[in-house]
Formats: structure tokens, sequence, C-alpha cells
């Protein structure tokens, strides 16, 4: 049986989940709740432009991404840099509005941006709504995802490159 898991099924109305799903072994639903109590909260005041409203400014509260995905152990092996640095998940809001990072990106090896998944937007908890993306190192509002279903973990592989 293949490893990969099966896209997750749509929440239930009222229900604020969202699933870890892809290239994974262990595929897992939370809920806002669950990132409160389960990982370590951080707190990010930001600032972004968006292009249609111009600058915003929030403090979030959260997980780092990071320690969230971990949960789900993507296929590769956490000892090997160049497979981690083939990984990246893309991030899908309930609008279909979705955005990929790469899990270098998030990576403390390699780019270490204390990327969020946040349970709190200033005084606003997110558990109707759905956690929101933080990206503080982004100047742009479009990777700040709200009301996050699921995120998708993968690999990209290269045709005719070696996996090595
Ligand atoms: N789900 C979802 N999240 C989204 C968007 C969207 O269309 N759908 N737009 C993004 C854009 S373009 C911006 S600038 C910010 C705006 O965040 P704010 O309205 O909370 O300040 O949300 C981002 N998150
Ligand atoms: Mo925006």
């Amino acid at each position: 049986m293949s490893r990969l898991s099966a896209a997750p099924q749509p929440p239930l109305a009222g229900v604020a989940s969202f699933a870890l799903w892809g290239d994974v072994a262990h595929p897992v639903t939370l809920s806002v709740g669950d990132l409160r109590e389960g990982w370590e909260q951080h707190r990010a005041e930001v600032v972004f432009n968006c292009a249609s409203a111009g600058p915003q400014h929030h403090t979030f509260h959260g997980p780092l991404l990071r320690e969230v995905l971990a949960l789900a152990r993507p296929g590769f092996d956490p000892a090997r840099r160049k497979e981690r640095s083939r990984f990246l998940h893309a991030v899908n809001g309930g609008d279909g509005h979705y955005t990929v990072l790469s899990w270098a990106e998030i990576d403390a090896d390699f780019g270490d941006a204390p990327v969020l998944l946040a349970t709190r937007m200033d005084d606003e908890e997110l558990d109707a709504t759905g956690p929101q993306l933080v990206v503080p190192s982004d100047r742009c509002g479009a990777r700040y995802i709200g009301a996050v279903t699921d995120i998708w973990i993968g690999s990209c592989r290269v045709p005719g490159r070696s996996d090595e």
C-alpha cells in the first residue's frame, strides 16, 4: 500500500479542524485547541502590506509550523538534510486560496523562518475559524492564509534526477 494518504474530507460545518496529509507516515486532524495545548506558544508582532488594503498590523500567538508538521512524520529521514531540502507544503484556506512553502524555509538548519500556525490574532481566538499561517519575514500579506483547512506535505522530485 502507498504511504501517500488520501485527500482529507471537508470539515464539518461549524467545526474548525484541519488536516496534515500527503507524503506522511501519520496523517492527523487537529483543532485550534490542540495547537494551543500541544506545543509551546510563540508571539509574533507583524506588519504586512496588502495590495488592496495597505499596511496591516497584527499580533499573533501560536506554535511553530515546523513543530506541528513534525507530528505527521513527513516521508523523509529527519537526519538527512538533503532529503529535507526536497520537501514542501501547501497551506490551504477554506476559500480555496492556498500557498506553498518549502520545508527548508522553516527548517532550523536552512532558512529558519519563525513561521507560526496562529491560534489567536490580536484579541480573537481562532477556534471557530481555524488557524492562520503567519510568515513574519514576508512583506506581502498573501501567504497569511486564514481559516486553514489542511496542509499537504510532499517532496519535489525533478524528472531525471536521483533522490540521493
Ligand atoms: N483564506 C485566505 N486567507 C488569506 C487571503 C485569502 O484570500 N484567503 N488573502 C490574504 C491577503 S492577500 C492578505 S493581505 C491578508 C489580509 O489579512 P487581514 O485582512 O487579516 O489584515 O490575508 C491573506 N490571507
Ligand atoms: Mo492582500
